[in-house]
Formats: structure tokens, C-alpha cells, sequence
């Protein structure tokens, strides 16, 4: 008989989502910096056709760049987060194989748009990351992981005065179109809110080790039509 490793053996394998240029390597980065003391980490990254973020996140200090590993993902990076987890599952394997044991390892999708959300195959948890910067209304757009990742964080809130966002209205809206699922308002600057995001982490990682944590798929994006607000705002 093949020996089954149980999930909560292994490291919590955290996924970060969310369109192009949200803070997703820096939320990575933070994270690392919040933890490194305590856990032992990993991170992959998934660029289209260049090592982009593993080398941001090698530069920014906050662990051994060996623990830092990068999936060229070719034209979709949808597809090896979603469809063909091959690439990033082997990449996880490699981290834990060569560090074990693991406690995290963090996952970036390749920026894409507001439909990717990682596999459950892939990932236990999955964070989607917004920012101030795409607009106040862009939590009331839904898809699969503003509706139902594990977390929303809606980050760089320091920049709102200088974009006209008002965060809290963002997050209420943000809670409402996600159940009452969590939505972190969340700036790199701000300890306050780098110490809620800790904080979740470690509840997750609780969770996973004590087997009550269930990875749940966002899902795809469900069909919808723009007929209504795409291009055609409402004028009065
Ligand atoms: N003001 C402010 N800027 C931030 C914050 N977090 C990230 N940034 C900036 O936002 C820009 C994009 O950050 P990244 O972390 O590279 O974003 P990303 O989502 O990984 O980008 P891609 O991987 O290219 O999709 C960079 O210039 C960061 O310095 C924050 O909390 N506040
Ligand atoms: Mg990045």
C-alpha cells in the first residue's frame, strides 16, 4: 500500500491572488517578514515568461533565496493555477522535500484579472488581493475570488486620501458581496493591519493542523453578461 500523507502533515499551501499589480509580492514579502521568526517558509511564484516576482521577493531579504522558487507559466497563468497544477504542486513538493519540514508556503498567482483563483488541488487556503488604487467600486464586481477566497484583502489603503477611495465603504462592500467571509483592509504600512493578516495566518494554520480546515474552491467565473455595466455606466 502507497503511504498516504495525511493533508495536515504537510505545510498550509497559501495561495495569493488578485489582478496585475495589486501588492501581491509585497503582501508575500510582508508575510515572510511577520513570520520568518516563527515558521518555516517557502514561496513560488508564477510569472508568464520571466522570474519577475522570485527575484523581487529574493531581493527584498525577508528569506533564504533558495526558499524562494519560480513556475514560468507560459501564456495563461490561470491554467497553472487552475487547470494543470503540475508545475506549481511539484514546485510545493521540492520546497517541503528540501526544507522539511515546512510549516507555509506561499503561493503567487501570475497577475491576471479578477476571474483567477487558485485549485483546491493545489492550494488549502487562497487569499485575493484588491487595491485602493482599482477603484472603490471594483469589490462590488464580484467573480469567484472577490466572492468567496478565504480572505479579500483590500490593500495599499495608505493611498486612498490620494485616489478619493473610501476604504471602509469598499470593505462593507466588499462584505456584502462575500457572505460575511473576511475582507482585511490592509497597508504595508499600517502594523495594525499587517498584524490582523499575521494573525489570520496563523488561525488558518491552526485550523489546517488540526484537520478542521476545509480548502474550498472559489470556483470558475460564473457565466455573466456585461450587457448592463460594461462600457455603458449609467449616466444622469
Ligand atoms: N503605497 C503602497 N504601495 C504598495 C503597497 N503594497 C505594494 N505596493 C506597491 O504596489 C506596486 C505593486 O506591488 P507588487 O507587490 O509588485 O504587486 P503584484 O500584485 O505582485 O504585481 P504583479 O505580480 O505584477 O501582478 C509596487 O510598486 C509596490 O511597491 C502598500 O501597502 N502601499
Ligand atoms: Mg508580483
Amino acid at each position: 500500500m502507497p503511504e498516504l500523507t495525511s493533508t495536515a502533515s504537510r505545510a498550509l499551501r497559501l495561495g495569493i491572488a488578485g489582478p496585475v499589480g495589486t501588492g501581491k509580492s509585497s503582501l508575500i514579502a510582508t508575510v515572510c517578514s511577520a513570520l520568518a521568526g516563527e515558521l518555516e517558509l517557502g514561496v513560488i511564484t508564477n510569472d508568464i515568461y520571466t522570474d519577475e516576482d522570485a527575484r523581487f521577493l529574493r531581493s527584498a531579504g525577508v528569506l533564504d533565496p533558495d526558499r524562494i522558487r519560480a513556475v514560468e507559466t507560459g501564456a495563461c497563468p490561470h491554467t497553472a493555477i487552475r487547470d494543470d497544477v503540475t508545475a506549481n504542486a511539484l514546485a510545493a513538493d521540492d520546497l517541503e522535500a528540501d526544507f522539511a519540514p515546512l510549516d507555509l508556503v506561499l503561493i503567487e498567482s501570475g497577475g491576471d484579472n479578477l476571474t483567477a483563483t487558485f485549485s483546491p488541488a493545489l492550494v488549502d487556503a487562497q487569499i485575493f488581493v484588491l487595491d485602493v488604487a482599482g477603484g472603490g467600486d471594483v469589490a462590488r464586481k464580484g467573480g469567484p475570488g472577490i466572492g468567496r477566497a478565504d480572505l479579500l484583502v483590500v490593500n495599499k489603503t495608505d493611498l486612498a486620501p490620494y485616489v478619493g477611495v473610501d476604504v471602509p465603504q469598499m470593505v462593507a462592500d466588499a462584505s456584502a458581496a462575500r457572505d460575511g467571509r473576511p475582507v482585511l483592509a490592509l497597508s504595508r504600512t499600517d502594523a495594525e493591519s499587517v498584524e490582523a493578516l499575521r494573525a489570520w495566518v496563523l488561525d488558518v494554520l491552526a485550523a489546517h493542523r488540526e484537520g478542521t480546515h476545509t480548502p474550498v474552491d472559489p470556483g470558475p467565473m460564473a457565466p455573466h453578461s456585461h450587457s448592463h455595466d460594461h462600457d455603458h455606466p449609467h449616466t444622469h
